[in-house]
């Protein structure tokens, strides 16, 4: 397998923090779809990382998508339920830690738009989304080791990689006052070798 991706997109985070708990060799394919001479557009055509690219030469974007075949392989552990609604559920945490990932984005590029097209309520809006998507994962994750069942889940993976970026791009955000059961599954996840190995560079 090859997978695309640029070393600080936390969507291809998520897929290299999955290929690393599942111990699933592949190829990294460093490539920034910002930058002019990018690859990138020739595999996914919306021009975004990550994409993956199967041994049998089948491309599957996005990150939900290429965490939904990685799960099809036989690779343990096993990061979603085996029962189908159960499995919706751990989506569902997966996509609103996806959503906190896609407002932070979202803040960071207007935030880094020229002064006079920057609109500072639009940031405030992308920001508001991130607060009350922690609320609601805050509610979920209080009182349990693990954002769903009894082990790590998708869920976890894709929590902890939301607030990895908070922490990386919005240092002066202090989500952890107010989250202490995210901390702690932020702490806990941090530890674990695939975040480690995975950590963004500054940049
Ligand atoms: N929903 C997608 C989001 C992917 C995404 O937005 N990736 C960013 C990098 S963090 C990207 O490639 N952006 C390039 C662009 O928007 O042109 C996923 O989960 O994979």
């Amino acid at each position: 397998m090859k997978l695309f991706a640029s070393l600080t997109s936390p969507y291809a985070r998520k897929v290299r923090i999955i290929l690393a708990e599942k111990s699933l060799p592949c190829e990294l394919i460093v490539d920034s779809p910002w930058e002019a001479n990018t690859r990138v557009p020739s595999v996914n055509p919306l021009g975004k990382v990550p994409a993956l690219e199967t041994d049998a030469g089948e491309i599957f974007f996005d990150s939900p998508v290429i965490a939904g075949y990685l799960e099809t392989l036989d690779a343990g552990p096993k990061l979603l339920p085996a029962d189908p609604l159960e499995r919706v559920r751990v989506r569902q945490i997966e996509s609103l830690a996806d959503g906190v990932t896609d407002a932070a984005v979202l803040a960071l590029l207007e935030s880094r738009r020229p002064e006079g097209l920057r609109s500072e309520p639009e940031i405030d809006r992308q920001i508001d989304k991130v607060d009350r998507a922690l609320d609601a994962l805050e509610a979920r994750a209080s009182g349990r080791d693990w954002m769903y069942g009894n082990g790590m889940s998708l869920g976890d993976i894709a929590v902890a990689v939301a607030l990895g970026y908070l922490d990386l791009r919005f240092p002066q955000h202090e989500w952890r006052r107010e989250h202490p059961a995210l901390a702690g599954l932020a702490r806990r996840m941090f530890a674990r070798p695939s975040f480690t190995a995975t950590k963004p560079p500054v940049g």
